[in-house]
């Protein structure tokens, strides 16, 4: 008897077509289907939710912001040359607020985490050629239980300032894996089988759900190299969970801010980030 296909590859085909039809163009996504797409994949994307010469004037201002000395003491890890972290965007560029408070993505997002979001970080991610992939991982689940929440606590957001390829390390996820409510197993690998490179044209973001497994790809071309903001947010009870690097939105930086901006950090306006985040 000719076996049928297992449950797994039902869902991995399922996948294609969906990535498919999201490559088609973001008018064919409704805010409804991202939600519900994000609910049962983990994850969604919206295809050019800004338009490509926009990402391209702030891919150029964020390279030449990794490059200037004055950001190193905002790196993640100033010692990795091949994938750079850089923190407290909304203080250094303020192009990045368009984005931040992107309407659609504040619709999926608060769909998710209540009306009352906060911006936990905004950081963007430099992904050179020759980078090794990232390890897998979830977000913002240090303090979490090792049966993690069945409530959303984060949804992370990835903006494609350039395009996104497999070759270019696009991130990696395992679709409805925050189903799971665990973190993945010890020493799982980027290039699993079962997680898939969300590639998308630049201007494109795509939301994930903090419990989905996740990684950077590698970047295995010789000249090419990823660009990305990747902005999370938190609900309002979660309001002072902290990583390592995330920075305070400087108090100057927050009266320049639009309204919706201001309601989105403000609880989060300081100099430093000792006056508001807990010391570990
Ligand atoms: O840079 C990437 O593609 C992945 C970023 C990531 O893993 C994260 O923000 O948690």
């Amino acid at each position: 008897m000719r076996r049928g296909p297992t449950a797994w590859e039902v869902s991995l085909s399922l996948k294609d077509e969906t990535l498919n039809s999201v490559a088609k163009g973001r008018n064919t996504v409704s805010i409804q289907e991202a939600i519900d797409h994000l609910d049962l994949f983990g994850y969604c994307v919206l295809e050019e939710a800004i338009p490509a010469e926009q990402a391209d004037r702030l891919a150029e201002q964020l390279f030449a912001l990794h490059e200037d000395p004055k950001s190193r003491p905002y790196f993640q890890d100033a010692n990795d040359d091949l994938y750079q972290t850089l923190f407290g965007l909304l203080n250094l560029d303020e192009a990045s607020w368009a984005c931040a408070a992107h309407p659609d993505v504040l619709a999926v997002t608060r769909h998710f985490l209540g009306q009352d979001i906060r911006v936990a970080e905004a950081c963007s991610k430099w992904v050179k050629p020759g980078a090794p992939a990232g390890g897998v991982h979830t977000d913002s689940a240090a303090d979490l239980p090792d049966l993690l929440p069945d409530t959303p606590w984060m949804i992370n957001s990835i903006w494609m300032l350039t395009d996104f390829t497999e070759e270019i390390g696009a991130t990696r996820i395992m679709p409805t894996s925050h189903r799971l409510r665990r973190r993945p197993p010890r020493g799982m690998k980027a290039d699993d089988r079962r997680l898939l490179p969300i590639t998308g044209r630049r201007g494109s973001v795509f939301l994930w759900h903090g419990g989905v497994w996740h990684a950077n790809g590698a970047n295995t071309t010789l000249d090419q190299h990823r660009m990305a903001l990747n902005i999370a947010y938190y609900p309002p009870w979660w309001n002072l969970a902290r990583e390592g690097g995330h920075q305070p939105v400087w108090p100057e930086t927050f009266e320049r801010m639009p309204p919706e901006l201001q309601r989105l950090t403000r609880n989060r306006v300081a100099k430093e980030r000792e006056e508001i985040y807990e010391q570990r």
